[in-house]
């Protein structure tokens, strides 16, 4: 019992000293689902109409001077460029984790989100992870290119926590969103114990610390078996497709009571990790896996669905015939100004006739 609270006294600290910050629509739109569950937010943004779509959110950081970004990364960094205070305001938060929440597709979230990882990964000794929304292959040509620029720019970032890729392919963006934020407070605020073992909140705070791509799956107890938890980390979820390439740092599993499940199953599809962190007890099984190797081979993709509509539009215009539209003169007024002719028709007055007389 005394073991008991004391770990879930550590458990809830770990929670409260994680920050959200959202940047763009669909950032803030998944930060304020972390808002509800009582995480510190705070919700950046460059348009006054994706601010009234998270109508109660406590601390919204407008980017003074503009109004929305339409897609334009350059325009977002310029924003935030002149709205530093922002910066200093998430630095000095007293939260050690902070979770920077964005789309990569759009303008805001795309251009603002890796310029402000950077600068908190140089500046602070926080814990800089980030959530990273990238966009489904029927959207436009722009959302595409926009969102390999972001990934390529805050891949190359040094110093940065877990990633975690959300994947708007994978279901509606509502679900994408509170999935997200329900499986990670699940996992951070998981207290179970047990005497067979915990994943203490060390553990958690190493997994997350740790730089590279983090999925996790949770799973109610009667859903469990090792296939079910396979289906969840790389297929049946909200994540990009893992890189195939059997990296990983660490795993973590919390069982749930009476279905233990088979690591070796889990490290036959992810890989070999440094270490296993095995928790007991849980009414859900959690499952995370950390230091994946970042999904290179879907952001590829996502250039390549880039390159095929660029090369739409190019054809498009080469194969379109060049048109002109050819002068035309009838000789004659096309439309007549009535007022201009009543006065030209007009004959002179009396009193400009006796005018002339004067001379
Ligand atoms: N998962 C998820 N995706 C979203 C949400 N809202 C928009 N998106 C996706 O995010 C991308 C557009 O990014 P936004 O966040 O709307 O763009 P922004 O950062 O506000 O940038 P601008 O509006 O261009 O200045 C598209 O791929 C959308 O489909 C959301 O609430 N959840
Ligand atoms: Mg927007």
């Amino acid at each position: 019992m005394e073991e008991k609270r004391m770990n879930s006294t550590i458990n809830k600290s770990l929670v409260n000293d994680v920050a959200v910050v959202g940047v763009g629509g669909a950032g803030t739109n998944i930060a304020f689902n972390f808002e509800k569950l009582g995480y510190t937010t705070i919700h950046i943004n460059s348009s006054t109409q994706d601010e009234s779509a998270i109508s109660g959110a406590k601390t919204i950081r407008h980017l003074k001077g503009f109004n929305g970004c339409a897609g334009n990364r350059q325009l977002a960094e310029q924003a935030i460029a002149k709205n530093m205070d922002i910066i200093d305001e998430i630095s000095a938060l007293k939260e050690s984790i902070i979770y920077i929440i964005f789309s990569s597709a759009g303008g805001t979230g795309s251009g603002v989100a890796p310029a402000l990882a950077e600068m908190l990964a140089e500046e602070t000794d926080k814990t800089i992870c980030c959530i990273v929304v990238l966009p489904d292959k029927s959207e436009d040509y722009d959302f595409h290119v926009n969102s390999y620029k972001c990934c390529q720019e805050l891949l190359n970032i040094e110093g940065l926590g877990s990633v975690m890729f959300l994947d708007n392919n994978a279901d509606n963006k509502q679900n994408i969103n509170f999935y997200c934020a329900n499986m990670l407070h699940a996992f951070l605020t998981n207290n179970s114990v047990s005497e067979y073992g915990n994943v203490d909140e060390q553990e958690k705070r190493t997994m997350i610390a740790t730089s590279g791509n983090f999925v996790l799956s949770v799973l109610k107890a009667d859903k469990v078996s090792d296939a079910s938890v396979i289906e969840r980390l790389t297929t049946k979820n909200i994540f990009a497709p893992l890189q195939k390439d059997n990296r990983c740092e660490y795993i973590g599993i919390i069982n749930a009571t009476g279905k233990k499940i088979n690591k070796a199953e889990i490290i036959n599809i992810v890989g070999t990790p440094i270490r296993t962190f095995e928790g007991f007890g849980s009414t859900n099984a959690i499952t995370v896996i950390a230091g994946l190797s970042y999904p290179f081979d879907h952001i590829n993709s996502i250039k390549d669905i880039a390159k095929q509509k660029h090369d739409e539009r190019e054809n498009a215009i080469k194969a379109a015939p060049t048109m002109t539209l050819d002068d035309i003169d009838f000789g004659e007024k096309v439309s007549k100004n009535i007022e201009t002719d009543k006065k030209a028709n007009k004959k002179p007055s009396r009193r400009d006739r006796l005018k002339e007389l004067q001379s």
